[in-house]
């Protein structure tokens, strides 16, 4: 499980220098969804952002990125 204390260091240090690749690193705004320019931080996570977006709302859910 992740910790809130990720979370926090996940707020914390620069989007562009934290190459996050787990769900609440990558929720920086903690909306429970992943939008795209969340996503935006991981190439190989944007590259498959349609993929994974299996219902089409344009922001990956919890349990539509466990898929990735
Ligand atoms: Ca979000």
């Amino acid at each position: 499980m992740k910790s809130e204390l990720v979370h926090l260091i996940a707020i914390a240090s620069s989007s562009a220098a934290f190459a996050a690749s787990d769900f609440d690193s990558l929720d920086i705004d903690g909306s429970g969804t992943i939008s795209p320019s969340e996503a935006a931080v991981d190439t190989d996570l944007m590259a498959e952002f349609i993929e994974l977006d299996t219902d089409g709302s344009g922001e990956l859910s919890k349990e539509e990125f466990s898929n990735y």
